[in-house]
């Protein structure tokens, strides 16, 4: 994915920021990967491990307009998961992020971006923050979303890093490790029972109660699994839109269903009044860490 318009700045050896379609895009490329990440939403859009295929599915058709969010990638949602407010998904994914700091060595990069309280967002959700995206890329990656309370009142927020996995076949994709129960986001949140694999063969939109530590993604035609590690978290939501959400959508291609799976690091909650709870100067990390074998 290396369709640049320009080169804007080149913050080290391995860290450029480069702009596509208007966006600033901070481009990592390093020995052991090389990695993406928008500043429009603090957004994941790619990690290649050297040698092997993107591990994160970005749509082709993905805008990357200031108001929108880009469908794909690991989109930060924050300060709340789904539509329990608007926007969905919370202000995260649709603000400019800037860049905190970046170091490097051998063994990876490590990118730090930041959004902090604006008018903006007070707008929206009025309470005072300080939010940290820390991107580490090496052999895996890792991506933190750090909140910090900078309020001198309490607030409650959800969220998650709702990722978009690359896969070369959804119907041959089998997942496990997410835990037998879920509720259904397509049966009026009943609360189910599955089974230890999960292999789509239609829509799919679940949180996962009781997730294990390690979550798998194995993924045949690619002869890789994907394993991912979650912690801050409170459930693993698992969402594919097959054939006919992929065609309601204007920013996903008719079969872009078929090569991706979102598996999401989520702290998930029916409503704001039901958040997590931050206490002024407190801090609160939602993390997944994502590796290939
Ligand atoms: O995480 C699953 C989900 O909340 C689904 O319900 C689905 O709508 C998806 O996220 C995408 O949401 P978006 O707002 O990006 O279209």
């Amino acid at each position: 994915m290396e369709n640049f318009n320009s080169v804007v700045n080149a913050l080290a050896d391995c860290v450029t920021i480069v702009e596509r379609e208007g966006a600033k895009i901070v481009r990592i490329a390093h020995d052991k990967a090389y990695a993406e990440v928008a500043l429009h939403g603090a957004h994941v859009l790619s990690f290649k491990p050297t040698d092997q295929e993107d591990v994160i599915w970005l749509s082709e058709k993905a805008d990357f307009s200031p108001e929108k969010a880009i469908r794909g990638g690991i989109p930060v949602c924050w300060p709340w998961f789904g539509r329990v407010a608007a926007p969905a998904h919370g202000f995260a994914r649709t603000s400019e992020w800037y860049v905190v700091e970046h170091r490097e060595n051998e063994e990876g990069v490590i990118v730090c971006l930041g959004l902090d309280e604006s008018d903006e967002t007070r707008a929206v959700w009025p309470n005072s923050f300080e939010a940290r995206l820390y991107v580490e890329v090496s052999e895996k990656l890792k991506v933190t979303l750090e909140v910090t309370n900078t309020d001198d009142k309490e607030w409650k927020f959800s969220g998650a890093l709702h990722t978009y996995f690359n896969v070369a076949d959804i119907r041959e994709t089998v997942t496990t490790g997410m835990g037998a129960e879920y509720v259904d986001s397509l049966q009026d949140g009943k609360i189910c029972q599955g089974g230890a694999e999960l292999q789509l063969t239609d829509t799919v939109d679940r949180v996962y109660t009781q997730p294990e530590e390690l979550i798998s993604i194995r993924d045949p035609k690619n002869e890789r699994t994907i394993e991912v590690r979650n912690s801050g978290d409170n459930s693993a939501v698992i969402w594919n839109p097959w054939a006919e959400g992929a065609q309601g959508m204007g920013d996903m291609a008719d079969n872009g269903y078929e090569t991706m799976l979102c598996v999401e690091s989520t702290l998930h909650a029916n409503s704001i009044e039901e958040g997590k709870v931050l206490q002024p100067e407190e801090s609160y990390q939602l993390i997944t860490e994502i590796s290939v074998k």
